[in-house]
């Protein structure tokens, strides 16, 4: 029931709702996991399908997002909570025009509970400035997040100006997001592929772990 109103708060974009609907949730004992899975990316998935049909449009879905996002803030201490010391660097990104930063939030949020200090450049960001922050922060991982079909072939591209700036073997590439699988990580010779953020973090603690 109260994952269903969960839902339906996030749907309608009642940040409000959102917030006072986790409170209770959290203090009837359900885990963040499940308040975010069953409720509030259950909500984003019906939604999703609705701006798919053209059945809701891009406003509704902003504000749905900013919903979604006020949520997850509020259960980021829970889903960091088994965190450990510092795993390793890792510098976090959505390629260049792709605004979508939901996942890769999430993505954060769980590299931080692995252990990871994670430098977050935002969205939409230029290959120029990803190439950049790998050789200011020396990170053990870049993970890059592309949503769209039309921007999963900034990843590509990220990956060929990393080897023309001489660094390509400096760091492990990690690549995530709706349309990119593993034949995609393959194909364009970046290091790790993870289906979600939970598989993100693990992924990225086994490679460090190798590394190490
Ligand atoms: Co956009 N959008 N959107 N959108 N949007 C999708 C992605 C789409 C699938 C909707 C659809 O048509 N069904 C479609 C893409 C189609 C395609 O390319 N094949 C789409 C489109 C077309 C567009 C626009 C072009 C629409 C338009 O303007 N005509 C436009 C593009 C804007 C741009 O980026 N330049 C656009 C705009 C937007 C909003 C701004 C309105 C908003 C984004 C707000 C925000 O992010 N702050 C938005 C949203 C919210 C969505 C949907 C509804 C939800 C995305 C989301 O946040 N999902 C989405 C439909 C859908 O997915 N159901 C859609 C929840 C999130 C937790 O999942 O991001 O997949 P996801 O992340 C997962 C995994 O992918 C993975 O882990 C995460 C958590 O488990 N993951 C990684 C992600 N990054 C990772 C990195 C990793 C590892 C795993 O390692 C580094």
């Amino acid at each position: 029931m109260l994952f269903e109103e969960l839902s339906v708060a996030v749907q309608r974009g009642r940040s409000d709702e959102v917030v006072s609907l986790i409170e209770k949730g959290i203090a009837e004992g359900e885990s963040a996991q499940d308040i975010l899975n069953n409720g509030l990316l259950a909500g984003m998935n019906i939604l999703g399908e609705k701006f798919k049909n053209h059945q809701a449009f891009v406003p509704e879905v902003l504000v749905a997002a900013r919903a979604l996002n006020n949520g997850t803030a509020l259960l980021r201490e829970q889903l960091i909570s088994e965190g450990v010391k510092s795993s390793g660097t890792v510098v976090l990104a959505t390629v260049a025009g792709d605004l979508h930063d939901i996942g890769k939030n999430l993505v954060k949020m769980m590299l931080e509970g692995a252990g990871f200090e994670v430098i977050d450049l935002g969205v939409d960001i230029n290959t120029n400035r990803i190439v950049d922050a790998v050789i200011e922060h020396k990170p053990d991982i870049l993970a890059l997040s592309a949503l769209l079909t039309t921007t999963m072939g900034q990843l590509a591209i990220v990956m060929e100006a990393l080897e023309e700036a001489g660094i390509r073997d400096s760091v492990k590439v990690m690549i995530g997001g709706a349309p990119v699988d593993a034949d995609y990580r393959r194909k364009i010779g970046a290091d790790l592929y993870a289906a979600d953020a939970a598989e993100a973090a693990t992924v990225a603690k086994e490679a460090v772990r190798k590394e190490g």
